[in-house]
């Protein structure tokens, strides 16, 4: 489908955000954004889902970094099609920045676009970019405190990955506890664990996002 934008949709986030929705629902494409602080396996996440999911479904990233086309080379790796958004300073994506680069991709032969954020637990979970879920990956390192010292970003999004579960051995991390304390914040939300290193939990998480991919279909 040929994006077209205008000048008025470009100005406002809220307007840029129902556009963008607009379009992913006449293509049907599911679109998960997916955010956590720097480092906690977002791009290791999605290497991993592309390469089991490849057979079934045809995805793309969008790529959100301050600097640099890292994460979008390692996707291009395995074949997806990779679009890097420089915010140039921006800790987070806006829905604007999305539309902007929506013409790169063509959403018809897309079935699953995945948005990687900014690495940021606070911005991002600011930004509605039309998706049509929001996941939040938090790795077992990064300890227990940051489910309640960031409520918003675990308010807004309906899945937090519980991410490096292999390390749990060697780091203090509470799996009950950050079960309470997301309850605690949004009863709506799931915790789910998982390794992107040794794939433990991965069909879960998979399973995840196949039905997510029907229910988008079916609209
Ligand atoms: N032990 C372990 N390391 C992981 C796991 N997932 C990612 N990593 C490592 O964590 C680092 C950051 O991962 P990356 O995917 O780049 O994180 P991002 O910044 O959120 O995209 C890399 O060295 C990964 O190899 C995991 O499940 N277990
Ligand atoms: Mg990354």
């Amino acid at each position: 489908m040929k994006v077209t934008l205008n000048r008025n949709v470009m100005e406002n986030n809220d307007e840029a955000a129902a556009f963008n929705r607009d379009l992913f629902n006449k293509t049907q494409t599911l679109v998960i954004n997916l955010m956590s602080s720097p480092g906690a396996g977002k791009t290791t996440i999605l290497e991993k889902t592309i390469g089991a999911l490849s057979g079934e479904f045809r995805m793309a990233v969008i790529e959100g970094d301050i600097a640099t086309e890292r994460d979008a080379d390692r996707i291009r790796a395995l074949g997806a099609p990779a679009v890097q958004i420089a915010t140039e300073g921006e800790c987070h994506l806006d829905p604007r920045m999305v539309a902007k680069v929506l013409p790169e991709i063509d959403l018809d032969t897309v079935d699953i676009l995945f948005i990687e954020n900014v690495g940021n637990l606070v911005c991002p979970s600011e930004f509605d970019l039309g998706q049509n879920h929001r996941v939040v990956v938090l790795s077992t390192p990064e300890g227990n405190d940051k489910i309640p010292k960031y409520p918003l970003m675990f308010h807004v999004t309906e899945l937090a990955l519980i991410n490096k579960i292999d390390l749990i051995p060697y780091v203090a991390f509470d799996m009950d506890k950050a079960e309470k304390d997301l309850s605690g914040i949004n009863p709506k939300s799931r915790l789910l664990p998982v390794s992107a290193k040794t794939g433990e939990g991965f069909e879960t998480w998979l399973n995840w996002i196949k039905d997510a991919y029907q229910a988008c279909v079916k609209q």
